[in-house]
């Protein structure tokens, strides 16, 4: 019996030792820019055509409690690639410009240096938007190939121009590939194309070996394009067409995993970085139910679909549980056996939230940050306290999804419990703060020319 038992034992210790070494899951991220919560079928659109997204929503877990923790792109970007508030990473003010000396500092370790310390091959396919200063960019974050822009693809003389807008960054979109520009001014009807292309080319390439692929839409940030096979395809205009052909590039991932017979050891995460632009009107997406939209505190702003797929091993389901984007560099590193960053971290993993063993899990507070980094609120359980524009406002969330009914005279109990929790974590957060990354090569020259002279105008008219 002892021996039985010894044996037993050996053999489940060698059958985990076999599994890590045999099972390494690849992963990919696919993030889009600036989509909102009600702008896919799966999540109500009467208009928008999503059949792949609405497949992975089937046969995955589709989530409705979801947020990012910033409702701009940079801050919510750091947060997904570190597991870390902006604010302790130093890049919870706004977005980077074209003119931007910062970036995501160089000791910070992101979900791609982790894996790729594990023996991942890494790739970023898309927009990074973690600062543009060649330190900062993704080959220099754990990524070994990386081609597209380095910041929104509204930044560019000539967008800008058709946008209406006053702001001359002075010369156009680049591309980057590595650290190299190759590009400027890219045709950004085939942007979507072209980021597709990259990750299936990425997937077949590495389909002998653990990946992980971060799919980083520039699209539907404004200004909006979509291939001409997708013009005019959706009820639901230009806006509607973009979609559609962010759903068309899910299902060309998918595919290519089924082809390969990869699917069964592949996770696949699909999220967008922060809600809808809407002061863009049609141009810009759907909150649904949600009040605000990108740039607020409101739920449009900072609740975003979310869907998991992983065929025979994620159970299908909707799921209601409250979940962060900082949470998924911990989730990824606990699936994989990859190592976790050194430094602080605030995500939590999940895994057992994917894994159907909710027993083990318990959901945190979560911090709501202002576009420019300032504390406004906090979600706790069913509950979500707010302060905006010198206002306070109390919601219970869970049954007041729309942020109707502001519940802060009645329960003032309530109120003063989440108040003291938002200010501790908050200081806790401002004295653990890291530093920004400062570029050492904006100190001397910008990366990019700020104002268009003769060389770059020959650049441009080049290419
Ligand atoms: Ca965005």
């Amino acid at each position: 019996m002892k021996y039985a038992l010894c044996m037993l034992v050996a053999f489940m210790v060698m059958g985990t030792t076999f599994a890590k070494k045999t099972k390494q899951p690849n992963v990919i991220i696919i993030y889009t820019d600036d989509m909102g919560y009600g702008d896919l079928g799966c999540y109500g659109n009467p208009t928008i055509q999503t059949p792949h997204l609405d497949r992975m929503a089937n046969e995955g877990i589709k989530f409705s409690q979801f947020y990012v923790a910033s409702p701009v792109c940079t801050p919510s970007r750091s947060a997904l690639m570190t597991g870390c508030y902006p604010k302790r990473i130093g890049l919870h003010q706004h977005v980077l410009f074209p003119y931007s000396k910062k970036g995501l500092n160089s000791k910070e370790e992101t979900i791609a240096t982790l894996l790729k310390n594990s023996g991942y091959a890494t790739g970023c396919f898309g927009k990074w938007h973690l600062g543009h200063q060649p330190e900062f960019l993704p080959p220099n974050h754990g990524f070994q190939e990386f081609k597209g822009y380095p910041f929104s693809n509204d930044m560019s003389r000539a967008e800008q121009y058709k946008l209406g807008r006053k702001t001359d960054y002075g010369y156009e979109l680049p591309v980057v590939h590595q650290t190299d520009t190759v590009e400027m001014a890219p045709d950004q009807r085939l942007s979507t194309r072209r980021v597709t292309n990259n990750a299936v080319a990425f997937i077949k390439k590495h389909k002998k070996h653990p990946f992980f692929m971060y799919v980083a839409h520039p699209m539907p940030h404004i200004p909006i394009y979509s291939s001409d096979e997708f013009k005019g395809r959706s009820a639901r205009g230009r806006y509607g067409d973009t979609i559609e052909e962010i759903d068309w590039s899910v299902g060309q991932i998918m595919e290519t995993l089924e082809k390969l017979n990869l699917e069964e050891n592949t996770l696949v995460f699909f999220a967008s970085d922060n809600g809808p632009w809407k002061v863009y009107g049609v141009e810009g997406g759907s909150s649904g139910p949600l009040r605000g939209a990108k740039g607020t505190t409101w739920e449009g702003g900072m609740r975003v679909p979310f869907i998991a797929w992983w065929p025979k091993t994620l159970k299908p389901d909707h799921n209601t549980s409250v979940l962060t984007n900082m949470d998924i560099l911990p989730t990824v590193v606990e699936l994989t056996g990859a190592q976790m960053p050194k430094s602080t971290i605030d995500g939590h993993s999940f895994k057992p939230v994917l894994m159907d063993e909710t027993a083990s899990w318990k959901a945190q507070p979560f911090l709501y940050y202002s576009s420019r980094g300032t504390l406004e609120g906090i979600r706790k359980g069913a509950w979500k306290l707010l302060h905006q524009k010198e206002k306070w406002y109390l919601f219970n969330i869970q049954e007041d999804i729309s942020e109707a009914y502001n519940l802060y005279k009645k329960r003032p109990e309530k109120v003063k419990e989440l108040q003291q929790l938002m200010e501790q974590m908050d200081k806790q957060i401002t004295e653990g703060a890291r530093e920004v990354g400062v570029s050492q090569f904006a100190a001397k020259k910008t990366h990019y020319p700020k104002r268009e002279n003769s060389k770059t105008k020959e650049y441009n008219e080049k290419h």
